[in-house]
């Protein structure tokens, strides 16, 4: 059983209440609960974290180290702009899946640039709630390919 840990920024809180035509109707409880669920049938043991505050995505990462077997991070506007987020990733030595629910390539030039992109093993883009249990698949492939090898 791996341990992973699905881990979500500032205004994720928000899905499925405010701009349904970028992010979806789904709520951030719904893809928790799918991410639990779908992790059951993978051997994953998934749990959960969303701030709004870069500090406490930073002492979660921290504090995976030795205690998760993986990371799906979806940073939000943090993606693009924290070196701090980049760095904790760098320094905790657990492997990360970028997840965003929109294709940040498709929209403004801002949100081009990932920060996590060059310390995550994969980014997974703009297939929506979809996109965590593919983030999940991902990982749990990595993991079995890394014991085996
Ligand atoms: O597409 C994604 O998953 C993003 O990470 C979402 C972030 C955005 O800043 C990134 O560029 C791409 C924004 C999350 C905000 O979510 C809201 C949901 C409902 C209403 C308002 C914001």
């Amino acid at each position: 059983m791996h341990n992973i840990l699905v881990l979500n920024g500032p205004n994720l809180n928000l899905l499925g209440t405010r701009q349904p035509e970028v992010y979806g109707h789904t709520t951030l409880k719904i893809i928790e609960d799918l991410c639990v669920s779908h992790g059951e049938t993978r051997g994953l043991a998934v749990s959960h974290l969303q701030s709004n505050h870069e500090g406490a995505l930073i002492d979660a990462i921290h504090a995976a180290r030795g205690t998760q077997d993986g990371i799906v991070l979806n940073a939000g506007a943090y993606t693009h702009t924290s070196v701090a987020l980049m760095d904790a990733i760098s320094s905790a030595q657990v492997p990360v899946v970028e997840v965003h629910l929109s294709n940040i390539h498709a929209r403004e030039e801002f949100r081009h640039k990932s920060y996590i992109a060059p310390v995550a093993i994969g980014q997974i883009i703009g297939f929506g709630a979809q996109g965590y249990v593919l983030a999940l698949d991902a990982l749990a492939a990595h993991l079995t390919e890394r014991s085996a090898g």
